[in-house]
């Protein structure tokens, strides 16, 4: 078994943190991203990290389906929640974490080919549900594929988003994910600042 990752990747860190916190050691490869030499290709066409290879021809692309898979390799508490209100606000960060990702992908293309539209409709959304979670993070309160996803979105914004100022207003999500950050699967998976 493998885990292909990128330094930089949110979604791979929520498989990364997962591993700390199971207990579960699976040796990590790094590879390049958008890159037609990525020694990630050959195994998974859809070029994308996390990528958990288990065997030739057998290689998981996706978080959320990582996730429950190394469910079955541990014996403590599960990472996939099953209770309706959990799942949905897995969906809700899982949703941000992409918008998020959209958003910072249009940041990095030349000022003049950015699309405004593109740039509004993603920071609204973004707003939206850190505005959503100010208001309830009841479901975040244990170390889960939400807390995960929670964690990994706004340590993205910490140090490869720093535009968007998603503290402003959010005093009860910002003292969340200070105390958040403190665990040590987080500060052991800490990306590097891109700038943006
Ligand atoms: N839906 C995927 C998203 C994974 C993803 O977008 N990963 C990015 C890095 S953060 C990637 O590999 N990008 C390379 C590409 O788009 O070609 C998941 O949940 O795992």
């Amino acid at each position: 078994m493998k885990l292909y990752y990128s330094a930089g990747s949110p979604y791979a860190r929520m498989v990364r943190m997962a591993m700390l916190e199971t207990g579960i050691t699976i040796p990590l490869t790094e590879t390049t991203l958008r890159d037609p030499a990525s020694g990630l290709l050959p195994i998974n066409p859809v070029g994308r990290v996390p990528t958990l290879w288990l065997s030739d021809g057998v290689a998981l692309t996706e978080t959320l389906l990582i996730l429950p898979f190394l469910d079955r390799l541990h014996a403590g508490p599960k990472l996939m929640p099953f209770e309706p209100e959990r799942l949905a606000a897995l969906g809700r960060v899982m949703g941000l974490l992409e918008g998020i990702a959209v958003w910072n992908r249009e940041l990095r293309r030349p000022e003049h080919e950015r699309s405004p539209g593109l740039l509004t409709l993603e920071a609204r959304r973004a707003n939206r549900v850190a505005d959503a979670l100010e208001r309830g993070l009841a479901w975040f309160d244990r170390i889960d594929a939400g807390w995960l996803a929670l964690t990994a979105a706004f340590g993205y914004c910490e140090r490869r988003h720093t535009i968007w100022r998603w503290r402003d207003g959010r005093p009860t999500l910002a003292a969340w994910f200070d105390s958040a950050a403190e665990r040590s699967c987080f500060v052991a998976t800490l990306p590097p600042p891109s700038g943006i």
